[in-house]
């Protein structure tokens, strides 16, 4: 082993280990020392094993040029400084040369960096990844959907800029060569709430501030819009404009787009506008002789215009917003809406206006990336979901956003925790068991079947009688506290948390990253996610093919009493799918942190880093990674590209593959307690080891090459 060069990049103390599994002695505090370390010499990522840990810069780094992504082409993951690169060009070789599909799982909270390092690996792959006229405008087109769907599902949150508010799943494909042929891309609920009302500090969507920045004069008449934010109730004043953020520009490069055809149609434009004129249609009481009050539009002009955008009848919606019909069985029954009911029908219509333009906007970008042949196909996924929150006022969006991680960081337990202990007891060798924390519980609560939080709101909205928020409030509390009186007897580890002292309305979560009080209003109302038939109706006689397509509800050829299935259970199933899925592919980790809540450069602070580590499982997940082995093979493959440096093995082996990687292993004079034997693989314990193999095998290679060279010159 004397000759075994470890390279500087892994370990070189000056800028901090580059793989966790190297560092001694293993403690938080080392852990979090040499983050900050790195940290602090622009060293943004650090490797657990082949986990990637990325620290957000807050600046931008000279990291990710051209140059670089020719240093990391098809180099060995440990060869050179950790980066994103490696990760991606170890996927991307993965799925290429071992058929492997793949997936790239990218967690952290929300603004750690999780949507820009899955940019990083998409633009790494296309740099990559085969040339020619065709391919390339496959990868311009994957390249384009980030910047549209930006715009239409991103915001400026507390915590984030640029805060992705919805959760995306991108299936990239490849033919067998591996040059791309095209994608698909799922979205998971956007935060649509966002459309009517943003919390203080908060913007609506980039899109409503971009179209207003950034659209020509020309442009702006045509959709009846004024460029003063101000004059629009659905855009908050107080963050209308973002340090760093150019609205204008962004507008010029989404309309350049020619995904989903940006570039030359302008009537996705004008649901924008719709739903800015919307926001402005106020009303008023108007008492009727019964006593009753009824709602009557206040001032018509706004309702006139967004009328004329969309080609509806004017007398129609402004029925839809004084009157309300029921329908059961062969019954029609109208009743009239008080100014209350009228304001939320609108909302009501303004979000699902929003977020189906939306759903249909990634429709249009897949039917435009989607593969042209129907041969078999090898893909590498990349999932980019918004991140864990904790706000000072957490609803729905935020339970179901908490509940998206959970089920991610049970993947992650799941897939380098719990299997990787499981392979070492398949293959019977010897292990420690090490403790970690296992979500499942936390997951169980919110969505088992019969009594998870989840499954008792949908059955309070489907129950009949008086549904409210409290009493579905009620409902939780008694089934989850005697749950978790029975759990508390068992494991004392419920994740429900009541006590006393919880504000009114409010319940508690453990999170695996933290407590979480969620408020109960609005849970019902936005899992129930009710449109007004007289309103799905009236947009459906909207004189524009594209409203029409959005509200298929409102065929009155059609009229469907069933209830929508709950937005809850369509989450929650759509997650199920996504995890099946996910399940089917080899898994490549990013965990993003964030290094301080003041999205500034340069500031590292220790206890919310320290914090991110701890949920993360980051500490378990070196221990096992040390305690076990940082790299395994199968006999076969592991003879198959080493035999070439022992003579007994070269060129051909008789014997089984096992024994010849023992002769091969011995006799390069490895050191025993650097490998283990298992039942079908070879476990090599150090990266270091492995690395020591490839130096060893690719100088072999270059004295073959050299060697050949010689004999044709000899001949010639
Ligand atoms: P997120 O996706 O994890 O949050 P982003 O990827 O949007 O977070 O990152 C937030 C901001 O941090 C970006 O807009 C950049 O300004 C900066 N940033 C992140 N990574 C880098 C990097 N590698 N180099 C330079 N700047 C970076 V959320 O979508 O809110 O969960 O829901
Ligand atoms: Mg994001």
């Amino acid at each position: 082993m004397s000759k075994m060069e470890v390279k500087t990049s892994l370990l070189d103390n000056m800028i901090g280990v580059g793989d966790m599994v190297l560092i001694e002695p293993l403690s938080e505090d080392t852990f979090i020392e040499n983050l900050k370390k790195r940290f602090d010499h622009n060293e943004i990522y650090t490797y657990i094993g082949s986990v990637v840990i990325s620290m957000n810069p807050y600046k931008s780094l000279p990291i990710y040029t051209a140059e670089k992504v020719e240093e990391y082409r098809n180099r060995n993951f440990y060869e050179l400084s950790p980066h994103i690169y490696a990760l991606a060009d170890e996927a991307y070789r993965s799925l290429r040369e071992q058929d492997n599909d793949q997936c790239i799982l990218i967690t952290g909270e929300s603004g750690a960096g999780k949507t820009e390092a899955s940019k990083f690996v998409m633009s790494y792959v296309a740099a990559v990844c085969g040339k020619g006229q065709e391919v390339n405008k496959v990868k311009e087109q994957l390249l384009q959907s980030n910047p549209v769907l930006e715009a239409f599902g991103n915001a400026k949150t507390v915590r984030n800029d640029n805060s992705s508010r919805f959760g995306k799943y991108m299936d990239i494909e490849f033919d067998f060569k591996g040059d791309p042929l095209g994608g698909v891309i799922s979205n998971y609920l956007l935060e649509k709430s966002r459309v009517v009302k943003q919390p203080r500090g908060e913007r609506n969507f980039h899109i409503f501030y971009q179209l207003l920045s950034g659209a020509s004069d020309d442009t702006l008449k045509k959709l009846k819009l004024d460029r003063d934010f101000s004059k629009y109730n659905y855009l908050s004043l107080d963050s209308a404009t973002v340090n760093g953020l150019d609205d204008a520009a962004s507008f010029r490069t989404v309309r350049r787009m020619d995904v989903a055809g940006f570039n030359s149609e302008d009537y996705f434009l004008l649901l924008v506008a719709a739903v800015l004129k919307l926001g402005n249609i106020e009303f008023k009481p108007e008492s009727r002789c019964n006593g009753y009050d009824e709602s009557r539009v206040k001032d018509k002009n706004d309702l006139k215009e967004m009328c004329e955008l969309l080609g509806i009848e004017q007398s129609v919606l402004e029925r839809a917003f004084s009157f309300r019909t029921v329908e059961a069985k062969m019954e029609k029954v109208s009743t009239t809406l008080n100014v209350a009911q009228a304001y939320y029908a609108r909302d009501a219509l303004a979000k699902n206006l929003y977020s189906r333009l939306f759903s249909w906007l990634v429709n249009r970008i897949n039917e435009s990336i989607k593969a042209q042949t129907k041969t078999r196909k090898k893909v590498m996924g990349v999932l980019d979901i918004y991140g864990f929150e904790i706000f000072e006022e957490n609803s729905f969006e935020q339970f179901i956003i908490n509940y998206c991680n959970e089920k991610l960081q049970q993947i992650f337990i799941e897939l380098t925790l719990r299997e990787e202990q499981e392979e070492y007891v398949r293959e019977d060798i010897e292990w420690t068991n090490i403790e970690y924390f296992n979500n499942a519980i936390i997951c169980d609560l919110i969505e088992n079947n019969k009594n998870g939080i989840l499954a008792m709101l949908d059955e309070e909205c489907l129950r009949p009688g008086t549904v409210t928020d409290e009493t579905f409030l009620d409902k939780l509390n008694t089934v989850c506290a005697e749950h978790q009186h029975f759990e508390s007897r068992q494991s004392k580890n419920s994740k429900f948390l009541t006590d006393h002292s919880l504000p009114h309305n409010c319940f508690r979560i453990q999170h695996y990253a933290g407590k979480v009080l969620y408020r109960a209003e609005g849970f019902v109302d936005k899992n129930n996610d009710l449109l007004y038939r007289d309103l799905s109706q009236a947009m459906y006689k909207a004189n524009h093919s594209l409203i029409k397509i959005l509200f298929p509800e409102g065929n009155p050829a059609k009229v469907n009493l069933k209830r929508p299935p709950t937005a809850g259970f369509q989450f929650r199933a759509s997650v199920g799918t996504l995890m099946k899925n996910l399940l089917t592919k080899n898994p490549n980790y990013i965990r993003c942190i964030k290094p301080n809540d003041k999205k500034a450069a340069h500031i590292f602070t220790d206890s919310l880093v320290c914090h991110q580590v701890r949920y993360l499982g980051l500490m378990e997940n070196v221990r096992v990674r040390r305690a076990g082995y940082a790299f395994r093979q199968a006999y076969d493959p592991c003879l198959e590209r080493y035999k070439m440096l022992c003579k007994q093995t070269w060129p051909h082996w008789k014997g089984p593959a096992r024994l010849g990687v023992e002769v091969l292993l011995t006799d390069l004079q490895v050191p025993a307690e650097e490998f283990a034997y298992g039942r079908s693989k070879i476990f090599i314990r150090n990266p270091r080891t492995l690395f020591f193999l490839e130096e060893k095998r690719s100088r072999c290679l270059e004295d073959l090459a050299t060697l050949i060279q010689k004999i044709f010159r000899g001949w010639k």
